[in-house]
């Protein structure tokens, strides 16, 4: 009976030890330069940074979406610079402000017990402070996370929706560089992670699906319609959920966000309209 379980157990560790063990996207960095320009060929035009990039084997420069003025950049590598040696600042260059990995985040847990909802309630004394409000569909929150299931009976009619936006005409009707955003963007982008990355984690697009149901637990914490006799109610009865999707399911059952996919959809959510945006992640490391 008992070897039965050491399959299992062997299984559940090595996926422990894999998973546990990525602070950071390989083969990835990001640098900000001091100045704004512009990539060309894989080069910056700085001589000795450009020179050791080269030692890397860094390829596919190309400025982080969304982020302002072309001074922020992500390039692919062949090897692995020297991490410690950067942060300690044995290594830099003139003109670069700074180097540092493509982080992971990990999404904050929540807990899957059903009666959880009406437990936060009572901590944060949400009762008494309906007496006051429950909440505006003048305000508008970025649910920065997995996506959401938007269509969910609780949530949907408090989903925002773009409106400057014709949904699928393919065209960008409201100009802010993503064509069809009408319930927010998707960011996700990490081929890099095809080990341990499932479902849609290549392609940017419109479609912000939740896989993992992270971002849609968190949603409706935040704002699941309240006093419509349907599942939980949120802390906001009554609000705009703009869902901006940047975190991917793993082989584990959990998942990650990539900083330059998170730092995409936080400009996005800023640029579009939020007043506030809920970042329920983050990585105990920094
Ligand atoms: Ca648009
Ligand atoms: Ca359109
Ligand atoms: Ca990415
Ligand atoms: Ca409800």
């Amino acid at each position: 009976m008992r070897k039965c379980y050491i399959p299992f157990l062997f299984f559940f560790l090595i996926s422990l030890t894999v998973l546990s063990a990525l602070e950071y996207t390989p083969g990835q960095l990001i640098f900000k330069t001091s100045q704004p320009l512009n990539i060309k060929s894989d080069q910056t035009g700085i001589t000795s940074f450009d020179h050791w990039l080269s030692t890397l084997g860094a390829h596919n420069l190309r400025p982080i979406k969304g982020m302002p003025n072309n001074q922020y950049f992500l390039a692919n590598l062949e090897q692995e610079p020297k991490w410690q040696d950067l942060k300690e600042g044995k290594v830099k260059f003139a003109g670069i402000e700074y180097i540092q990995p493509n982080y992971l985040s990990t999404f904050h847990t929540i807990p899957n017990d059903p009666l959880f909802p009406r437990q936060y309630h009572t901590i944060i004394s949400n009762p008494q402070a309906w007496d006051y409000c429950t909440g505006s569909s003048t305000v508008v929150v970025g649910i920065v996370d997995s996506g959401c299931l938007i269509n969910h009976p609780d949530l949907a009619a408090n989903i925002w929706v773009n409106t400057r936006e014709i949904p699928d005409n393919g065209i960008d009707d409201d100009n802010n560089g993503y064509i069809d955003d009408i319930y927010g963007w998707d960011f996700v982008d990490a081929p890099e992670l095809a080990d341990i990355a499932i479902g849609d984690y290549l392609n940017p697009d419109n479609n912000v699906e939740d896989e993992n149901f992270h971002g849609t637990a968190v949603a409706g914490i935040i704002g699941a319609v309240g006093n419509n006799g349907v599942g939980i109610c949120g802390v906001n009865w009554n609000i705009k959920l703009m869902i901006v999707r940047s975190g991917f399911l793993t082989v584990d059952g959990q998942g990650y966000l990539q900083d330059d996919d998170a730092a995409a959809a936080l400009i996005y959510a800023a640029d579009n309209g939020c007043n506030v945006i809920n970042m329920s992640w983050g990585d105990p490391n920094y």
